[in-house]
């Protein structure tokens, strides 16, 4: 695995195939993402649902919770998820990624990593829900973890960075069709994440 260094130069956009990421590393200061993170830590209604991997039902490694400015439910791994309101917080974030990508999102999906133990599996943001080249806008609070990317049909070595308290990380255009994601576990003793991925819900 390839480990990536993204540039202080910001946003930082790395030339693969078929990507079009941008990570902005210091997108929200410090002092608002020591507040955010605070503040989503007490006041969401995390959740642990089950999810269906090849046929088989866990709970999901991580707490989740979505919000939404409509009532659309979004579905993946055979869960469907019904959105709660956004918060103040929600639409403060919301309307600051505005500043650097003109989408209206609907929704945003929030995962709560407790530790190590926590992870995203390999998955991309394709569902139907969210129409053809989706764009997500993810942000980050609290503990670095690292962020993978594989190509689902291209031999390309597979790939890792940080993602930064603070920071922005826009996946755009064929990214969600062409390449997939993941959070891996760690055996390392680390601090809870939270991580806040802004999208479109459509149908
Ligand atoms: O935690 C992250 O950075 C990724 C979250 C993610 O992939 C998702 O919610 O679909």
């Amino acid at each position: 695995m390839k480990e990536l260094s993204p540039s202080s130069s910001s946003p930082w956009a790395p030339a693969l195939p078929d990507l079009k990421i941008k990570y902005f590393a210091n997108f929200i200061s410090k002092k608002d993402s020591e507040r955010y993170f605070n503040n989503f830590i007490n006041y969401i209604p995390w959740e642990q649902d089950s999810i269906r991997v090849y046929g088989k039902i866990y709970d999901q490694p991580r707490l989740t919770s979505l919000h939404g400015i409509n009532q659309k439910s979004y579905s993946y791994s055979g869960i469907t998820m019904y959105p709660k309101k956004m918060t103040s917080e929600l639409i403060e974030i919301k309307n600051k990624i505005k500043n650097v990508c003109n989408t209206n999102f609907t929704s945003v999906l929030l995962n709560l990593y407790r530790d190590g133990k926590d992870s995203n599996g390999w998955h991309a943001d394709d569902e139907e829900e969210l129409g053809t080249n989706p764009v997500i806008a993810s942000v980050s609070f609290g503990e670095e973890r690292f962020f993978q990317l594989k190509h689902k049909t291209k031999k390309i070595e597979t790939m890792k960075f940080k993602l930064a308290s603070g920071s922005l990380l826009l996946m755009e255009e064929s990214t969600q069709h062409n390449w997939y994601h993941k959070i891996a576990k760690t055996s390392k003793k680390i601090s809870p994440r939270i991580n806040l991925t802004y999208r479109k819900i459509y149908i």
